[in-house]
């Protein structure tokens, strides 16, 4: 291997700047731990994916301590409820009444990352983007962990105490873990959602998440200017099969008539497929490396969960690592995968029910259909029922 160009020392290495590496590095410097991110990609590909759009209250909290609030608070939109339409038919699920007052911000990803740059860019720390060939080095049990980088054709090696993997699900931290000491669980669906970003007005003031038997669709929004749909369509399409046009029939067709006759179209700004996956690593730490986020696990978007479970991952992480730096305790990092995890399976339970209630399924014979007709007669006639879908859309408690 070739020798470094520089070697330095810094306590955290952070892999990933996507909301989660950002959003640790921002908590940790607040605490005082000094880290650097590691970010393959440029600032400008980080912001031009276009992800989730739904908060909970857990990860807005996050984003407060971290300091990067204050644009979300002027600009994000508070929901207290979302509407499920089955049937031609929509009933709002009011979230606030049914959770004791609880909520969520509609704020896109894209936003959240923006602000969590800007203010660690304003706090004068590093992130290194477009490092390549990311790697790190021993991090298990007894070994002193180290990675290295290139960055305009030159090798460079940091050596730390702690490596954090916030580097997606493509990333290379999970790979590198020993695989007779990873263990994973996976369900993959057979039909992805194509997305659409238009400067469009929101068809409706709150999220619609559509039953029909031309598939799931959803209704959602960015601002009070732009919105956000999703189509569900087979695995087989391509981006390309679908003209702006095509996407706005497909629409009308699987929402109500008033909702359809409501939906102002325009041209899309954005538009992309992406396949549905329940995911889950065990566990989340291997020595002095750490998963956080998508890194470790994936959920279909269906819950609107993966970026909220990117929040909760790096709190437990964050106050792990505070525990260790300021009360020279361990507990804190040796209990965070299975405190990670307690919520992540929840959460990846209440995604794959989201999907199977709403999603078409045809080619079951229609078994599913009829579970679906059950459980969500069940959620619009209980108060209970609802509120087992109100609690979990809004976020368990961490
Ligand atoms: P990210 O965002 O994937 O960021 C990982 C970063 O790591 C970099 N990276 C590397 N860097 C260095 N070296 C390497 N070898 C590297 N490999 C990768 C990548 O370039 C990237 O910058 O993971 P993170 O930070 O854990 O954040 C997770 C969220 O992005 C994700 O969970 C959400 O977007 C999921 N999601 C939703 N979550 C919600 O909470 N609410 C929603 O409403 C919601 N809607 C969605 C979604 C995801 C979607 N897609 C496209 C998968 C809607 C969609 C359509
Ligand atoms: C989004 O706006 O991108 C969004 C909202 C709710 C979801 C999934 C995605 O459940």
């Amino acid at each position: 291997m070739s020798t470094p160009a520089t070697t330095t020392h810094v306590p955290v290495v952070i892999v990933g700047a996507g909301p989660s590496g950002l959003l640790l590095g921002q908590l940790l410097h607040k605490s005082g731990i000094e880290n650097i991110i590691l970010e393959q990609r440029s600032p400008d590909y980080v912001l031009s994916r276009i992800r989730a759009g739904v908060l909970e209250q857990v990860a807005v909290e996050m984003l407060e301590k971290a300091g990067a609030a204050e644009r979300m608070h002027a600009e994000g939109l508070p929901h207290e409820g979302i509407e499920l339409l089955y049937f031609g038919k929509r009933h709002r699920i009011d979230l606030k009444a049914l959770t004791g007052g609880k909520q969520v911000m509609v704020y896109g990803q894209t936003e959240v990352t923006r602000d969590l740059m800007d203010v660690r860019a304003a706090a004068g720390l590093t992130t290194v983007y477009e490092a390549l060939n990311v790697q790190p080095f021993d991090f298990l049990e007894g070994e002193k962990p180290r990675v290295r980088y290139e960055k305009d054709g030159q090798t460079h090696e940091i050596t730390c105490d702690f490596i954090a993997g916030c580097d997606g699900f493509h990333g290379v931290c999970r790979a590198s873990a020993p695989a007779d000491k990873i263990k994973t669980f996976e369900k993959v669906y057979p039909f992805g959602w194509l997305g659409l970003l238009s400067d469009t007005p929101p068809v409706s003031e709150e999220l619609i998440y559509a039953s029909s038997e031309r598939g799931f669709a959803l209704c959602s929004q960015r601002s009070l200017s732009r919105s956000r749909y999703y189509l569900q369509v087979p695995l087989t399409d391509k981006v390309e099969d679908w003209s702006d046009e095509a996407f706005w029939e497909e629409l009308k067709r699987r929402v109500d008539p008033e909702t359809a006759a409501k939906l102002v179209t325009g041209p899309s700004i954005e538009k992309s497929i992406a396949p549905l996956r329940s995911f889950v690593t065990e566990p989340m730490r291997f020595g002095r490396m750490f998963l956080a986020g998508d890194a470790a696990h994936i959920v279909p978007p269906t819950g609107a969960k993966g970026l909220n479970l990117a929040a909760s991952d790096v709190g437990y992480l964050w106050q792990g690592l505070v525990d260790f730096y300021q009360n020279k305790s361990e507990a804190g990092i040796d209990s965070y995968s299975e405190k990670a995890l307690r919520r992540i399976w929840k959460a990846e339970h209440f995604s794959w029910w989201m999907t199977m209630l709403m999603h078409d399924f045809a080619e079951d014979g229609g078994f599913n259909a009829k579970m679906q007709e059950a459980e969500l007669h069940y959620i619009f006639t209980s108060e209970n029922g609802a509120r087992v879908l109100a609690e979990n859309y809004v976020g368990l408690p961490m």
